[in-house]
């Protein structure tokens, strides 16, 4: 358990260093590992049974690290008690309660349809071995999703394939561009979810993004990649534009020699 609250005072850090986490902008979750169980089995749950919004058989008796909602990630490392917490769902899915943490009182992130849902589809789609998901507010993917017109998921994992080279190594099967739809609702939820059972980034137009990994370090590195293309793509458009960009044809040879499948729809 201490090197699970380690990791996660590492990452929330960086990504509040990093200005990704404004105020209590930003949320993390790290489903647990069975080795980990034990730890919590001499707590007492801290809360009953309440209702999940939907049934999620996916992730049915599951154990879960999350931020909690309205805290700060900056505090995470100074506070973990305070700030994150330990969720359990029932066997069916059905509902979940508080093992530890949120001290002296308090709830995961208002964005846990996201979480929740998006767990379902990582852990379906790699078989059991992604564990980590982020939602953070990098400045540069959220600037270009207003600068750019007509975003969608093609234009926009082209654009950020071209800004930076090593971008198709990290993100092959590109970044889904969600029209922007209301914070922590139900649809955000879905329409993220629905993303991360073909992708591992999507991009929440004029708010965030969403990154998904076998550990937090994989999902924050996709992130972090996708803002540093998002940053570079910036500032070409600031000095007046691409005079000369990436390739298809070098994208493809670039994705060949690291082995990675690609998603070809991109290309169309
Ligand atoms: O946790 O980032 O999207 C605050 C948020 C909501
Ligand atoms: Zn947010």
């Amino acid at each position: 358990m201490e090197i699970l609250i380690d990791e996660i005072k590492k990452t929330s850090s960086d990504m509040a260093r990093r200005g990704w986490a404004e105020s209590n902008g930003g949320n993390i979750s790290l489903r647990l590992k069975e080795e980990y169980y034990e730890y919590f089995n001499e707590h007492k749950p801290i809360s009953d049974w309440m209702k999940l919004p939907e049934t999620m058989p996916e992730i049915g008796g599951d154990r879960f690290l999350v931020t909690g909602t309205g805290r700060y990630l900056r505090n995470i490392e100074l506070f973990p008690e305070k700030n994150v917490g330990v969720i359990e769902t029932d066997k069916k899915g059905e509902a979940y309660r508080l093992l530890w943490g949120y001290k002296p009182k308090g709830a995961p992130t208002s964005e846990l349809p996201s979480h929740l849902l998006s767990h379902c589809r990582i852990k379906e789609k790699s078989d059991n071995k992604m564990f980590a998901f982020i939602h953070t507010h990098p400045n540069s993917v959220i600037a270009l999703t207003y600068a750019v017109a007509n975003l969608e998921t093609k234009s926009l994992t082209k654009l950020l394939w071209q800004s930076h080279a090593e971008c198709i190594v990290v993100f092959p099967q590109g970044v889904e561009f969600i029209p922007w739809v209301m914070a922590g609702s139900m649809d955000l939820g879905k329409a993220t979810a629905s993303a991360m059972s073909r992708r591992n980034l999507a991009v929440w137009q004029y708010h965030g993004i969403c990154g998904c990994g076998r550990n937090l370090d994989e999902a924050f590195g996709r992130i972090d990649v996708a803002e540093k293309a998002a940053e570079i793509c910036l500032r070409v458009m600031a000095v007046g534009g691409a005079k000369q960009t990436l390739a298809d044809e070098q994208l493809k040879a670039i994705a060949a020699n690291f082995n990675c499948t690609v998603d070809e729809e991109i290309f169309e």
